[in-house]
Order: C-alpha cells, then sequence, then structure tokens
C-alpha cells in the first residue's frame, strides 16, 4: 500500500473507511490525524464554498492562523511574491494542492528548530 504512496491517486491512499471516521469520529482520530484534518478545515473556512483561495483569503488565512509561526503580511510584494509561488497553474487562486507546500514550508521551518532545541 505504502510503495508509490506518492504516485497513487489521492484517493487511493485513504484507508476505505476514512470518510467515515473523518467525518463521524473525531474524537477517535490520532493527534496527527485530527492536525491532518484541522489543516483541511481551515484551508476550507478560508476558500469558503469555491474551494479555492483568492489573493485575500490567503492574507486573513495566514494573519490569523499562523501569526504565532511566520510575520504577518503587511505589505502588498510580500503577498504578491507568496502567492505568485504558490500558484503553480497560474490561476491566481490557491487549490489545496497549491495551499499544502506552504503547510510542508512552515512545519518544516518548525521542524528545524525543534531539532535545534532538543539535539
Ligand atoms: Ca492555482
Amino acid at each position: 500500500m505504502f510503495a508509490g504512496v506518492v504516485s497513487a491517486s489521492r484517493k487511493d491512499v485513504l484507508y476505505s473507511g476514512a470518510k467515515t471516521r473523518i467525518f463521524s469520529s473525531r474524537t477517535m482520530l490520532s493527534d496527527l490525524e485530527k492536525a491532518m484534518l484541522t489543516i483541511v478545515q481551515i484551508f476550507h473556512k478560508y476558500s469558503r464554498h469555491k474551494c479555492k483561495l483568492k489573493k485575500a483569503d490567503l492574507k486573513l488565512l495566514i494573519n490569523n492562523e499562523m501569526s504565532q509561526f511566520i510575520m504577518k503580511i503587511q505589505d502588498r510584494d510580500t503577498l504578491d511574491m507568496l502567492f505568485s509561488d504558490l500558484d503553480q497553474n497560474r490561476d491566481r487562486e490557491i487549490d489545496f494542492q497549491e495551499f499544502i507546500p506552504l503547510i510542508a514550508m512552515v512545519t518544516s521551518a518548525c521542524n528545524d528548530l525543534f531539532m535545534g532545541v532538543h539535539h
């Protein structure tokens, strides 16, 4: 199951009962599963029904939900640069697949700090 997990279609990676578990029994989820679900929920809170973040949505999400880890976005240039970095298909919106590298990058930076403290 795990061989080729990176190239498998996203749906195939999930356990067959995952949908039920995600929506009905959050208390049974592990801390990591809760964290992953929280990422999905936060993305959808800011992208709303369109499931894609516009530039203003991305700024709000970062400034409201990540301000303890990364600097708040104050200026237009920083937002433009970050947005253009994430918007891989250049449709001027950030879908979930384009959003995840931001989470990965910040989480990876947290890991670097953690390693500095604990090793
Ligand atoms: Ca895009």
